[in-house]
């Protein structure tokens, strides 16, 4: 591609170079060779190529991993045109520090209508009675949006509970380790872990309930990272009740399950909801906290007693934590959550779903372990201990053939850098229009992912051993090459959202 700023010049204009002034500027009238024609005055209208060919060429490098590769971490997905147009819009140049009416800076009256459409839009998604809840759209992503959440209800030191991280929690949900405190919810709060069952890896309630009535929350999350099932929000509200704790559902990964109303809502129990915006939900990466307004409870006397959320949080998120919001992922979270009331939302929905039980069925034919057993939602959780495998060595391969998953700790695992497991999700290449055929086959090209870790695995010993032996090994090389060729020659024809140029 041709990125030279070179062009003809008139005798009377005056050549600069980019941003050097002009007496720095070896390109300067009467400096520059007649060989090296002048360059244009930087107006800030070049292309990116133009402007910065190094950047460019990265961009065009990960644009064409993410196309012919086979993409199933759990998180990610495939964000729309429009959307990625909002994100790279003018929008990126405007302050509005403050709420749309109240704001610190002026020039912000179109922006304050972008932000109430994206609060309309978040209701209107998750089909809630403005009357009942309302919905912070400022958070920038879904750590800060746990981090305002907890601040809105919580004083430091306060007690929290939320999954633990090993078992399939957040970092943000409250993460210690044996010997230190590593999230920044587990150094401002007080947290707690609840566990899976290890046997059934399903989150051990009754357990919980034993926890909580001696440890006392005040606030209980309800959310996962890496968790194949649905999670029971009535218990637990039903726990929340009795100990007079918020229940605070984080609904990142699966928001937009939620949305396309495929899965138990947690709107329905829940005081606080937070999540992020393009995990299912398929959009720009943001944030977004959702609370309940009217009546908490009734008391003995028959008083009601009323949520005073709204203001809480809205001081939580600003000015507590953040400063001005990001008005270009809040537009391209509005597109976002437009998209995800259509009916073709729903489809996808019910495709990822469909394509998630389908990877655990071909996994299972083969002979591997899933946590749980299976899937009620968008991802499955290998569990490769029983192949005397490892997740860190079976995604190190799988990402050498183009396929990129995440290593995961499965329930017992004692190392977060070799953990048993792999999550793999079915959000990213549903957009790509992937169907369960599709599942199988990806599957099938993982099944000799593994056994080329697996002989490999037997071959060496510590984990950079391994990593060095792929790249060197002649067999393995060319096992390795013949692999990422089938898998990139069978990714690369599926259409791409939000590419036009694919
Ligand atoms: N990093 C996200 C995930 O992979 O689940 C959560 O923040």
């Amino acid at each position: 591609m041709k990125v030279s700023h070179a062009v003809e010049e008139d005798e009377e204009s005056v050549p600069l170079c980019r941003h050097a002034p002009r007496a720095l500027c070896p390109g300067a009238r009467g400096q520059h060779s007649q060989a090296a024609p002048p360059e244009r005055p930087w107006t800030g209208q070049e292309s990116l190529a133009q402007d910065d060919p190094e950047m460019w060429e990265l961009l065009r490098r990960e644009k064409d991993r993410q196309c012919r590769g086979l993409e199933l971490i759990a998180s990610e997905n495939f964000c729309s045109q429009a959307a990625l147009e909002a994100l790279g819009s003018c929008l990126n140049n405007k302050y509005s520090e403050g709420y749309p009416g109240k704001r610190y800076y002026g020039g912000a009256e179109v922006v304050d209508q972008i932000e109430l459409l994206c609060q309309k839009r978040a209701l209107e998604a998750f089909g809630l009675d403005p009357a009942v809840w309302g919905v912070n759209v400022q958070p920038y992503s879904g750590s800060p949006a746990n981090f305002a959440a907890y601040t809105s209800v919580l004083q430091p030191h306060d007690r929290l509970m939320g999954l633990d991280l090993p078992d399939g929690g957040h970092l943000t949900h409250g993460y210690m380790s044996d010997v230190k405190r590593i999230s920044a919810t587990s150094i401002y709060f007080e947290s707690m872990p609840y566990k899976l069952n290890p046997k059934t890896g399903l989150i051990d309630y009754d357990q919980m309930e034993i926890t909580a009535r001696l440890f006392r929350p005040k606030l209980v999350i309800a959310g996962t990272s890496a968790y194949a099932r649905l999670i029971d929000y009535a218990r637990m509200k039903k726990l929340c009740t009795e100990l007079n704790a918020y229940l605070l559902a984080d609904m990142a990964h699966i928001s937009g399950l939620v949305a396309a109303d495929a899965i138990p809502s947690p709107f329905d129990h829940a005081d606080l909801v937070t999540t992020t915006t393009h995990k299912s939900l398929r959009g720009a990466r943001a944030g977004l906290i959702f609370f309940r307004k009217g009546v908490r409870s009734v008391d003995k006397k028959g008083r009601e007693l009323h949520y005073d959320l709204e203001d809480r949080v809205n001081f939580s998120v600003f000015p507590s934590l953040q400063g001005g919001p990001h008005n270009h992922a809040i537009a391209a979270v509005a597109i976002a959550l437009r998209q995800a009331t259509t009916p073709m939302f729903k489809e996808y929905i019910a495709q990822v779903m469909h394509n998630a039980k389908a990877m655990a069925s071909a996994l299972l034919k083969r002979g591997y372990t899933l946590v749980s057993g299976g899937t009620d939602n968008h991802l499955v959780l290998v569990d490769l201990r029983p192949q005397g495998m490892d997740g860190a060595r079976a995604e190190r391969v799988l990402e050498l053939v183009s396929i990129t998953a995440n290593k995961n700790t499965c329930p017992g695992d004692k190392s977060a850098l070799t953990p048993g497991g792999l999550r793999l999700g079915a959000p990213a290449l549903t957009s790509r229009q992937f169907k369960e055929a599709d599942f199988e086959k990806v599957v099938e090209f993982m099944d000799e992912g593994f056994k080329i870790a697996l002989d490999v695995k037997k071959k060496t010993t510590k984990l950079q051993e391994f990593r060095s032996y792929l790249l060197e090994e002649p067999e393995t090389v060319a096992r390795i090459a013949d692999l990422r060729q089938r898998v990139e020659a069978f990714a690369r024809p599926f259409p791409m959202p939000g590419f036009l140029d694919h």
